[in-house]
């Protein structure tokens, strides 16, 4: 007969996660070590709110002092295009093709969480997707979702790493799964052989050098007049684009929420360069790409137009 976590991960893959696991909420040091290191050595650059917040992301239990056990989920995104499906040289990062994750991801977990309280009414729970401070890949990791790879996202052996990552924090103990302790990345370096800007060196990242946190993250304009985002316009892809975990193990996702959006695919780099508010607000309606506002996409179309004039010259 199934015990309850059995079936709360029935459940959870019901609900459309392809990868579920149980941690036991316990203390982690060396990662609090680690993220303390980072930040004290500007790993983060002007994301302050990493800073702000470190003690919980750190401690589990200061975020959450009930907690007891995190169930760690897995959804693919990966549709099975490329950017070379892209018409325009502009390209954005393929988690951001399709409708925001954080509002589909939470109203899974919701229901997840909704599922389980009938079996425990009194249960306190909560739901964590991104913006939570927990460090959610080595939370999945200790749930046995996978390992964390040189370029320090989170793979998992069947799927790669096309996979967002959300939480329930419970306050009940659950059958933990164990750690996945192997990591499978071997003598590979194609990630940090392949990253135009140097942001990694094994397992590490600077967020400063990082595309992703450029077009995303970093507000104002660029201090390298020169700066080159590479054509990426809104985060980058390239470390995971070359990982053999996943070219061998990517599998489509069968959320259409996910597929990207029209103008996405068939734009041309004149229609970027020329948006407006109103196409801006139609397009990235309920989209991550919101973030970064009409002012910072036109900043990182502009930066890119002007390599592209360079490297025409
Ligand atoms: C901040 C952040 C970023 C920052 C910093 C990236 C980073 N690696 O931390 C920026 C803006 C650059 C970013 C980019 C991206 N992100 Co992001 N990001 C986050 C966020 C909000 C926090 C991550 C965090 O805690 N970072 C702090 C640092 C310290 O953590 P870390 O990299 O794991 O660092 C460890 C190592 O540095 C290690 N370490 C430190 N010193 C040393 C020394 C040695 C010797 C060793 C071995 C290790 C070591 O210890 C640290 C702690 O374990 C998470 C969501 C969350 N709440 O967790 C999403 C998250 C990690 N991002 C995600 C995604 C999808 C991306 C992008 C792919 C988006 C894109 N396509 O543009 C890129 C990937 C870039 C990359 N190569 O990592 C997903 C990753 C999913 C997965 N499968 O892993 C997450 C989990 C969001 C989600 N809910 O799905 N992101
Ligand atoms: S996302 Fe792009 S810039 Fe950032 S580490 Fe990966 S390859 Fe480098
Ligand atoms: S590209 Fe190679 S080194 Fe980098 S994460 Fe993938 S397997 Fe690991």
């Amino acid at each position: 007969m199934k015990n309850f976590s059995d079936l709360l991960k029935s459940e959870a893959k019901t609900l459309g996660f392809e990868k579920v696991g149980i941690a036991r909420a316990e203390e982690t040091p060396r990662e609090k070590s680690d993220l303390n290191k980072w930040i004290k050595n500007d790993g983060h650059a002007s994301m302050e709110w990493l800073k702000k917040r470190k003690e919980e992301r750190g401690d589990i239990h200061t975020y959450f002092p009930e907690a007891k056990s995190v169930i760690s989920v897995g959804l693919n995104y990966y549709v099975g295009e490329n950017q070379n499906d892209i018409n325009s040289e502009y390209k954005f990062s393929n988690y951001a093709w399709g409708e925001d994750y954080h509002d589909l991801i939470k109203e899974k977990l919701y229901q997840l969480l909704a599922w389980i309280k009938n079996y425990h009414p009194s249960v306190k729970g909560l739901a964590c997707v991104d913006t939570a401070p927990v460090m959610e890949k080595v939370w999945a990791q200790r749930a046995g979702l996978g390992w964390i790879g040189k370029h320090t996202n989170l793979i998992t052996p069947d799927h790669g790493s096309w996979l967002f990552l959300g939480e329930i924090i419970l306050d009940i103990d659950l059958k933990p799964d164990p750690f996945f302790s192997e990591d499978l990345c071997g003598t590979c370096t194609a990630c940090l052989d392949s990253c135009p800007t140097n942001a990694l060196t094994e397992y590490r990242i600077e967020a400063e050098k990082c595309i992703s946190y450029k077009t995303i993250e970093h507000r104002g304009d660029f201090s390298e007049k020169e700066e080159n985002l590479h054509g990426w316009i809104y985060g980058c892809d390239i470390c995971q684009d070359v990982c053999p975990w996943n070219k061998k193990f990517s599998k489509e996702t069968d959320l259409k929420e996910f597929l990207p959006k029209d103008e996405i695919i068939n734009w041309s780099n004149k229609d970027w360069e020329n948006i407006s508010d109103e196409s801006f607000k139609r397009i990235f309606k309920g989209s991550s790409v919101k973030r970064t506002k009409l002012i910072g996409l036109k900043r990182n179309i502009s930066q890119n137009k002007k390599s592209l004039k360079r490297n025409l010259k």
